[in-house]
């Protein structure tokens, strides 16, 4: 069990720290501002600054049989870490798809995925409990 305390805090460190140097702009809370729904999010004009450039590793956290956050955004092939935070077993598998499947994350354990290279927005669930959804944007 400590083993994968360490490991996640290791990974999650390393996130930090890319999205303190990658994309230090916005300074907001962590939010993934993907809820909105734009149709071509490539090439924006309108897009400031380097928060545009999305972080090269992601975090996701099981709780309360919800997915935080419930959009995120990464770039392509990015690492994705997934903490499982309550007392189930939970997993990640996209929808429609073999984009990306964690299998069974058991309480307390940690999973890691690789986002899919080809751009898009890619919504998952758990398939323990269907009911449990959030979204995946993969974006350069
Ligand atoms: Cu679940």
């Amino acid at each position: 069990m400590r083993h994968f305390v360490r490991t996640a805090l290791a990974v999650a460190g390393v996130a930090l720290f890319v999205t303190a140097t990658g994309g230090c702009a916005g300074g907001g809370g962590g939010t993934a501002p993907a809820t909105s729904r734009a149709p071509s999010p490539a090439n924006s004009p309108s897009a400031p600054g380097p928060s545009a450039t999305p972080p090269a590793a992601g975090r996701i956290t099981i709780k309360d049989y919800a997915f935080k956050p419930a959009a995120l955004v990464v770039r392509p092939g990015a690492a994705v870490t997934v903490v499982n935070q309550d007392s189930v077993t939970h997993d990640v598998t996209a929808t429609g798809g073999r984009a990306f499947a964690t299998g069974s994350i058991k309480p307390g354990a940690t999973a890691t995925f690789t986002a899919p290279a080809k751009p898009g927005g890619y919504p998952y669930f758990c398939s323990i409990h269907p009911y449990m959804k959030a979204a995946l944007t993969v974006r350069p």
